[in-house]
């Protein structure tokens, strides 16, 4: 018997085939972290560093049967959703989440692709605000997700804080705003804001310039759940996962003809 257990982490996300993003990336950040990574797939993609081609989703059933067979079985001590495509899928996620008491849940509110491929319809996106934000420990949008959720340019600070308001007002325990840049020191850093009741904070990077980078969003949210799993406080897992983001953006290699992917 192995003394040195590790966490169970289990993504719930769809399926990159070429390991930029999605359940592939998050079970090689989950390996980075010491945790023992397992996935429960949602859709299946079509695509390769230079684009979506297509998708095909997985039922609320099957996604179910995945959760349960994992969390009937094993002790998980962190969960992170990327990719739920729709209304059906995200609601059998809820479901399961409460059925088998899952925590430490990070909620990555993927929308659409770097490429520009919508990964979910407007209905699912309410589902997902409705039903699994109250549920996370924290939920992580970029820029542009922020903005489709609220539903109008954000132009300012002042506009990322009113966002992080709507967000808590919907049920979010915390929101961490993904921005790349801030609006006052672009390009010299990479600031993502932390919204909570009784706080907000600042984490702050180096901005590494060029091409966007494809599979940020599914490794910070795995590393932050991972982190959660080793029972490091909020704080720290952001900081810590923000962190090891950085260090994979400046990185990233060249393995296709399109984005780098995020070196993990
Ligand atoms: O980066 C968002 C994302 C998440 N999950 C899957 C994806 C993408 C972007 O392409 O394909 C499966």
């Amino acid at each position: 018997m192995n003394e040195d257990l590790r966490p169970v982490c289990l993504t719930i996300a769809g399926v990159d085939p070429s390991g930029g993003a999605g359940v592939l990336t998050d079970i090689k950040t989950f390996a980075r972290y010491d945790c023992f990574g397992t996935g429960a797939i949602t859709s299946l993609t079509f695509q390769n560093t230079t684009g979506v081609f297509g998708s095909v989703s997985q039922s609320a059933e099957t996604v179910y049967q995945q959760i349960k067979a994992v969390a009937e079985d094993m002790e998980i001590a962190a969960v992170k959703t990327g990719m739920l495509p729709t209304r059906e899928v995200i609601e059998a996620v809820a479901a399961s989440i409460a059925e088998f008491e899952l925590r430490n849940l990070v909620v990555d509110p993927v929308v659409r692709s770097t490429s520009g491929f919508d990964l979910i319809d407007d209905a699912a996106l309410d589902a997902l605000v409705e039903k699994l934000f109250p549920l996370a420990a924290v939920v992580t949008p970029n820029l542009a997700e922020a903005e489709r959720i609220v539903g109008g340019r954000i132009v300012s600070i002042d506009g990322l804080n009113s966002a992080g308001a709507k967000m808590l007002g919907r049920g979010a325990n915390a929101v961490l705003i993904k921005g790349g840049h801030s609006f006052e020191d672009r390009p010299a850093k990479a600031v993502d804001r932390l919204y909570r009741r009784d706080e907000t904070k600042k984490f702050e990077a180096e901005f590494i310039a060029g091409e966007p980078v494809h599979g940020t969003g599914c490794t910070l949210s795995s590393a932050i759940a991972a982190n959660l799993a080793h029972g490091k406080p909020l704080y720290d897992a952001i900081g810590d996962a923000k962190r090891f983001v950085t260090d994979s953006i400046r990185t990233a290699v060249m393995v296709g003809h399109g984005n780098r992917p995020v070196n993990i």
